[in-house]
């Protein structure tokens, strides 16, 4: 996308004085890194800024720069001139309270993500999918601005696309995104130490689950195919939060062959979670939009409230039609 298109989002924040930024549930890394990176750019500039997350803070970007704005969003948002979302592709994954979703919708003013399955809600969308993080949008948008870059948001920022980049090896990486991340280190982001933080720092609870998750994991089709499934019962016995499970499903396309990768959690009240990866053969965000998820070609999921149990076996009986047909 062309730079000029950035010229309406960066007017609507200038005109902002109070500035409210939501990212989605179960925030990752570009969650995190694009809402602050973008909430300390414009701090800078003396703006009011209110960085919420349905999640709040969770416990392994507790490293992050001023990573205590990341508030717990409110039942009821408070006054601003300007609501962002940041990163989310439906406003289901913004988990605002009822109280805040009126008939009329989510009084979200801007809507700014990478996803090309982002459903356009909102007033304005900013939506540019040949970026692979919503953090690379955001460091175009405060480069083409001028806005202040330093040390904190070139690292928040940095840390958004090393995490959705899987550390510059996914699709999507290009050399925009080395162009960015060169900016950042230049700004003082530090490559070792951010890595160090986000790759070598997890609790022992997660690193138990990501075992016990691995020794789960089963082939098929020659190994083309691999899932696991962790139960509620296993995030108990081992102490893991629910935010523990990433890099799970990453894990599952390790082996040379394996085309997908697929991982099952069961949620309480029999709901499910499923995280699906391919190599690039499958188009995941296919299969998941079947049954009503989402994402990108190489990285989706899809979500059950109910009847989770049952739906596990429906996803990988279709998952299995792919390596028969
Ligand atoms: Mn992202």
């Amino acid at each position: 996308m062309h730079a000029d298109h950035y010229s309406d989002l960066i007017a609507a924040l200038q005109r902002a004085n109070s500035i409210i930024l939501l990212s989605h549930i179960r925030p990752d890394g570009d969650a995190y890194g694009s809402t602050l990176g973008l909430g300390l750019s414009l701090i800078a500039q003396g703006k009011q800024v209110r960085i919420f997350n349905r999640d709040g803070l969770n416990n392994l970007y507790h490293f992050l720069p001023r990573a205590e704005l990341i508030e717990k969003t409110p039942e009821q948002l408070p006054p601003a001139d300007l609501i962002v979302a940041l990163d989310t592709s439906t406003e289901d994954r913004l988990g605002l309270a009822d109280s805040l979703k009126p008939a009329v919708g989510v009084p979200i003013d801007w809507n700014v993500d990478h996803h090309v399955s982002n459903t356009l809600y909102g007033k304005n969308q900013f939506i540019d999918p040949s970026q692979p993080a919503t953090a690379s949008i955001i460091t175009d948008l405060i480069a083409e601005a001028r806005w202040p870059l330093t040390a904190e948001i070139a690292a928040s920022l940095y840390v958004g696309i090393m995490t959705d980049t899987g550390s510059f090896r996914y699709r999507g990486t290009s050399p925009r995104t080395f162009d960015q991340a060169s900016l950042l280190v230049s700004k003082g982001a530090d490559p070792a130490e951010l890595a160090k933080h986000c790759y070598q720092s997890i609790s022992l609870p997660r690193f138990k689950l990501m075992q016990h998750a691995l020794a789960g994991l089963q082939f098929e089709f020659d190994g083309a195919l691999a899932h696991t499934t962790l139960t509620v019962k296993d995030f108990t016995e081992l102490g893991a939060l629910p935010e523990d499970t990433e890099g799970i499903v990453e894990a599952g396309l390790t082996v040379s062959g394996t085309e997908l990768s697929a991982f099952f959690e069961l949620k309480p009240n029999d709901g499910l979670k499923v995280s699906l990866r391919s190599k690039g053969r499958i188009n995941v965000s296919e299969l998941a939009q079947e049954f009503g998820g989402g994402g990108h070609p190489g990285a989706a999921g899809i979500g059950f409230k109910t009847n989770g149990t049952a739906s596990r076996e429906l996803v990988l009986a279709r998952l299995r039609k792919e390596f028969t047909k």
